[in-house]
């Protein structure tokens, strides 16, 4: 018993050693190699999260599929759609990696168990929110994942390259519905406002909470999953959406946004945290229909699984014959 335990820390010591030489060296941890349970667990949490967003994400724009005023608008809509779908499905793979299935990640989402982003927990009212959406959500998203590109867990990094790229087509699709509404008739260029004023402040603290009363990121950056603080993150995007939208020729709906020449960073006016905590807490304007359409679409999709495993079934079948026939 203690010959064993003996040699469960020598090998949990040695793995520990290999990790941080990895994580100084700002190389790549894979599946296979030793981590900390503390490292799994935050990964898992981090990237079932993000696969969650993802796939409830689907909805607000799903929703505009319908409506959209064009062919162009409404291929280029499902296009969209559809790319978030798939960010979901390689992300799903991603966790999957750390030891937990897809299976019961979707239990744990439909049990409300587990997160996903606060921003989509609020209503698509209009066309203009189209732009908006991409604009501001996907913008904010990008700044928020090229970081992520370079996390210290090799499946994570790699499948945000691939996420990024797609997630600057759809920030430039929602940029240029904008840019052609605010060019437009007086009251396409009040819509496109409007949508620019509903989603400012949600798009702000899609980034998580002020640095003082986020509990994870300190221990996240230590380990290179997260390389900026929420914060930073934050004032990078205000900077990047203050250049743009004098483009758009519209506001920002905050007039304490400022350049503070002695720290070298964007300012913005208070935000509404306990809204964000509301919002993550289940009582945000939409939580309880985003909820039930995805319980919805689960069960309406069950027979698409069965099927899919049924003839993964029959293939493998087929194979180990084959096998034993030659
Ligand atoms: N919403 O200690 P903190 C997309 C939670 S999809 C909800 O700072 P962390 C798109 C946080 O989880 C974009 N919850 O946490 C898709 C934690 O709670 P737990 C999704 C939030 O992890 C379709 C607690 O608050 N992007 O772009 O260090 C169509 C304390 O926070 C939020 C990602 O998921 C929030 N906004 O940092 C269009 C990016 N913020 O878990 C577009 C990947 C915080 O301890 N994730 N919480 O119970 C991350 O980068 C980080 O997880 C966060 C939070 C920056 C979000």
């Amino acid at each position: 018993m203690t010959d064993r335990h003996d040699a469960q820390a020598e090998h949990d010591a040695e793995g520990q050693a290999q990790f941080d030489a990895l994580i100084d060296a700002d190389s790549r941890i894979e599946p296979r190699d030793w981590m900390p349970a503390a490292y799994r667990k935050t990964l898992l949490r981090q990237i079932s999260q993000h696969a969650h967003s993802e796939i409830i994400g689907m909805q607000p724009e799903a929703n505009w599929i319908t409506r959209a005023p064009s062919l162009k608008r409404k291929s280029i809509l499902i296009a969209k759609v559809q790319d978030e779908a798939g960010h979901g499905l390689y992300l799903y793979s991603a966790a999957e990696t750390l030891g937990q299935s897809r299976h019961e990640m979707m239990d744990d989402l439909l049990a409300g168990k587990a997160k996903y982003s606060s921003i989509f927990n609020y209503p698509a009212r209009t066309w203009a929110d189209m732009g908006a959406i991409g604009w501001l959500v996907d913008g904010a998203a990008i700044c928020n994942q090229v970081p992520l590109c370079r996390a210290s867990y090799g499946p994570y990094g790699r499948a945000m390259v691939r996420i990024c790229k797609e997630e600057s087509f759809h920030q430039r699709q929602g940029f240029e519905i904008l840019l052609e509404l605010a060019n437009g008739t007086p009251e396409q260029r009040q819509m496109a406002q409007d949508a620019v004023n509903r989603w400012y402040a949600p798009a702000l603290m899609m980034f998580g909470p002020p640095d003082d009363e986020s509990p994870n990121s300190q221990q996240s950056m230590a380990w290179k999953i997260k390389r900026f603080s929420n914060d930073e993150l934050r004032q990078r995007f205000l900077g990047m959406m203050v250049e743009q939208v004098t483009v758009l020729g519209l506001e920002l709906p905050d007039k304490d946004i400022r350049f503070n020449e002695e720290t070298g960073k964007w300012e913005h006016g208070p935000l509404d945290w306990a809204e964000f905590w509301r919002v993550i807490g289940g009582s945000g304007p939409c939580n309880a229909q985003r909820m039930e359409r995805r319980r919805d679409a689960h069960a309406e999709g069950a027979w698409v699984r069965e099927a899919a495993a049924a003839y993964a079934a029959k293939q493998a079948a087929r194979a180990a014959e084959k096998e034993k026939a030659a």
